[in-house]
């Protein structure tokens, strides 16, 4: 019997792309290096695979009449047009929870890094600055007040996390969660307003649009730090580039980018920022675990199975 064809939609790591070339024929990002190659294939494709940042509009959808599957290796599918898929039935896959270790380590480690100014210090003893005088003093981050938005489970490891810091903990979400003893304000304007380090971890899309605006950034305040490890979508990148600019917020610690990889150079030159590209799964173990579900569930498709994690817009159909 012929291999399932797939479209791979994003640049896959080696080892991802040697398993899906053992079960599948495979499409290897056709629709945009090759469009007269790709019309020709596309009849029969019948899966999708692609990343987190990856875009898959109904517009990619549409030429695809066979389509059954797409299968995002990312705990993120916002780029995914998840309504049009669901009107033809054809379910979403993505890779949940091998992530969160990595997410939550990656939130503290900026958390630290854009208070304790480690990547500034570690530029001033490379550049041999030491010796002219001691490096400026910092802020501390222990038992200093932690805003979560978005206390899904990445939000909860960084709790977790943070409570070894003795830090005290609020969030901000869609709903309060019952159970939780973290408090619990309505809206990320409420929350800037009563914590130091403002860290965002709710998934992207139009519903979380631009929801890091101007009042958060001024609730926030000039003692106060974002950290985003979600999606660049959900700040304001002009109006948080202003803040910083002119000392409304304390400093920023961003991950992820409006536009990434292409990063403003506003940002790439301020002092008062920590910048990293788009590395919170970047381990081996993490990005190996996220490969592993990716191929499970489009084997576990094409073999009529369950999918092992299906996007809880496919469960909530029932499926
Ligand atoms: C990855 C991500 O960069 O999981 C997500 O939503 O954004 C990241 O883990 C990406 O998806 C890897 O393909």
């Amino acid at each position: 019997m012929s291999k399932p064809e797939v479209l791979v939609a994003a640049k896959f790591p080696p080892y991802l792309m040697d398993r899906l070339r053992q079960d599948f024929s495979v499409h290897d990002r056709l629709h945009e290096t090759d469009p007269a190659a790709f019309a020709a294939a596309a009849p029969k494709i019948r899966a999708i695979a692609c990343g987190g940042e990856s875009k898959v509009p109904r517009t990619l959808t549409d030429q695809l009449p066979a389509l059954e599957m797409i299968s995002v290796m990312g705990v993120g599918y916002d780029g995914v047009d998840v309504a049009a898929a669901l009107e033809r039935k054809v379910p979403v896959s993505h890779t949940p929870n091998v992530l969160n270790d990595d997410v939550a380590d990656l939130a503290i480690a900026l958390m630290l890094s854009v208070a304790r100014r480690i990547p500034q210090s570690d530029r001033f003893v490379r550049e041999n600055r030491w010796p002219a005088g001691a490096f400026p003093l910092a802020r501390k981050m222990s038992g200093a007040r932690l805003g979560i938005v978005g206390l899904g489970r990445i939000g909860q490891a960084i709790a977790q996390r943070a409570a070894a810091f003795g830090m005290s903990i609020a969030y901000t979400g869609r709903s309060e969660h019952k159970g939780v003893a973290h408090r619990y304000y309505p809206s990320a304007a409420a929350l800037a307003a009563q914590v130091d380090f403002l860290v965002v971890i709710t998934p992207g899309g139009a519903g979380t649009l631009k929801m890091i605006n101007r009042e958060v950034l001024d609730a926030l305040g000039p003692q106060g730090f974002l950290v985003n490890v979600a999606r660049g979508s959900v700040v304001d990148q002009e109006a948080l580039i202003e803040a910083l600019r002119s000392g409304r917020i304390a400093g920023a610690a961003l991950d992820v980018f409006d536009g990434e990889p292409q990063v403003p150079q506003a940002l790439r030159e301020m002092d008062n920022v920590v910048l990293t590209p788009h590395i919170g799964s970047g381990t081996n173990a993490t990005r190996q675990a996220m490969a592993d579900l990716t191929h499970a569930n489009l084997v576990a498709h094409f073999a009529g199975r369950p999918l092992p994690s299906a996007v809880p817009e496919w469960k909530a159909l029932g499926k």
